[in-house]
């Protein structure tokens, strides 16, 4: 009697625990069905006004357009650096890059910036069940200082909390010039070994100074290391031959490989950082790209990037996905004409203004640096809307903690998610923007930045950088294109906008 009333309590018990995992379960499912797939499609030097939507003339782009039209277009919306490891590295951990003395532009061969124990945007999505994917440019640093590429190069973006990586390692215009997926260099031959150097050539090897007559980009400034496909490069390399990339079919294969691993993930939750090289130098379009917009490769690299947007979009589409895949379209920071070629994109300019209505460029603590294009696109969920709100690609990271569900909050990164969704136009009361490690202050239409030594203008790429030996202080409600210093004028702005700028840079 006594067994069998045990037996009897035990069958209970168990089907209470069957009930209550069940009852997890479906919550859990539940739980993933109101996560919608997220994308960041990011571009590399876009400018502010390179884009349609946001006021060209000269350069369409219909599929941004449709994003910018179908959703929140930004008209202040920031990257948190004007140059891209900076940028990305706040992008990726919602830290401002200024707190990390090694957030410069980066080598190939630097070693990865972000720390493996560091929160993530990917990490956090991965905790709250996504599956993880970065497609198209890194820029982040590799290996802990002595990477070899033949061997697998870790730790990168899949220590940091990417599921699936198909990188290039920096940027276009630097060696190796090689496409990694998940940490293996694709379609490398070991018998024809990898091997890279910053600083000194090796032995035999052409470079774009001593052998100019290989070359069909002429270097202007820099860029006259390693050739390859007769583009000069920043950096020495040798061998790896076979796994070299093809220059003018980048754009194609990244987009093969964004849109195939939205396919291979469409039962999702996913998240693709799909990391567009345009329009970066080298610009090496398509031939079918080349001439589409009268303005040279630049123009035509914008036309091309455009246009896998529109593809990209459709595959989305076409897998049922649009309605439940928020997308976050923006760029690295702002544009730059002659960034070290001499590829007709000042030549062929005309009437087109990369900058739109704002002041500097790339490299630049003026407007230009950092205001981007920025929109979020949700179909059928966000509605559509121009968003003077003060936001900033750092804000990402805590604000889709809270749209996933997750309690992660990053150091700097503000949660914003009503604005990022179109319920509220209440951005950010202040931000600090950088530019190769100087800081700025933006608090509400006001932006000060304080004074630094350096040239005024960077005359190789023809861009104003900020620095003055005076304070500078502007009214962008009255003065978008920063012509009228008010730090004299406004003693009292000027003050509070110092005190509030040393309490958040920690100075003195
Ligand atoms: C600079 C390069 C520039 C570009 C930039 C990085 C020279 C003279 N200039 O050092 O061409 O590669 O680094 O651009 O080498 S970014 O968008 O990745 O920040
Ligand atoms: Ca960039």
């Amino acid at each position: 009697m006594k067994t069998l009333f045990r037996n009897f309590l035990l069958i209970i018990i168990a089907c209470g625990i069957f009930t209550a995992c069940q009852d997890n379960r479906k919550k859990e499912k539940k739980e993933s069905t109101i996560k919608p797939n997220i994308v960041f499609i990011y571009m590399d030097d876009l400018g502010y006004g390179d884009v349609s939507a946001y006021g060209a003339k000269d350069i369409q782009t219909p599929n941004i357009d449709k994003l910018a039209d179908g959703g929140v277009r930004f008209t202040d919306g920031h990257s948190s650096s004007a140059t891209c490891t900076p940028s990305r590295y706040a992008l990726l951990t919602g830290v401002y890059p200024w707190r990390n003395k090694d957030a410069k532009i980066l080598p190939a061969t630097a070693p990865l910036l972000i720390d493996t124990m560091q929160l993530t945007l990917p990490k956090m999505l991965q905790e709250k069940g996504y599956y993880t994917g970065i497609v198209g440019k890194w820029h982040l640093g590799l290996g802990s200082g002595h990477t070899n590429w033949n061997q697998r190069v870790t730790p990168g973006p899949n220590e940091v909390g990417f599921d699936y990586s198909y990188i290039m390692a920096a940027t276009q215009d630097r060696v190796p010039t090689v496409y990694i997926e998940n940490s293996l260099v694709v379609g490398l031959d070991l018998n024809d070994p990898i091997e890279v150097d910053y600083v000194n050539n090796f032995e035999g090897e052409p470079t774009g100074k001593d052998n100019p007559e290989l070359v069909t980009m002429k270097w202007h400034h820099g860029h006259n290391n390693s050739i390859v496909n007769g583009v000069p490069r920043i950096g020495f390399m040798k061998g790896g031959n076979s796994a070299k990339w093809s220059d003018v079919d980048m754009a194609d294969h990244f987009l093969f490989k964004a849109k195939q691993y939205v396919i291979n993930h469409k039962n999702g939750p996913f998240f693709l950082y799909y990391a567009m090289q345009q329009p970066h130098v080298p610009r090496t379009p398509h031939p079918r790209f080349v001439g589409k917009t009268g303005l040279g490769p630049r123009g035509d690299v914008i036309a091309e990037a455009d246009w896998c947007i529109g593809e990209f979009i459709n595959t989305l589409e076409k897998e049922g996905l649009l309605e439940n895949t928020l997308i976050v379209f923006t760029s690295d920071n702002g544009p730059v004409l002659n960034d070290g070629y001499y590829d007709d994109a000042v030549e062929k300019l005309g009437n087109h203004n990369p900058n739109g209505i704002l002041r500097g460029g790339k490299y630049s603590l003026y407007e230009a640096g950092t205001r981007v294009p920025f929109i979020t696109y949700w179909k059928g969920k966000i509605e559509p809307q121009v968003s003077d709100a003060l936001v900033c690609q750092i804000d990402l990271l805590s604000s889709l903690a809270s749209l996933v569900g997750s309690v992660k909050k990053a150091k700097d990164s503000e949660v914003l998610l009503d604005v990022f969704t179109g319920k509220n136009q209440q951005g950010r009361d202040e931000l600090i923007i950088e530019a190769s490690t100087k800081t700025a202050l933006r608090k509400g239409k006001w932006l000060m930045i304080p004074p630094y030594n350096g040239v005024a203008k960077n005359t190789q790429v023809n861009i104003e950088l900020g620095n003055s030996k005076e304070y500078q202080l502007y009214d962008l409600n009255e003065d978008i294109a920063q012509q009228n210093n008010l730090a004299k004028k406004n003693p009292e702005k000027l003050d509070e906008m110092l005190s509030v700028f040393n309490i958040i840079c920690g100075k003195k």
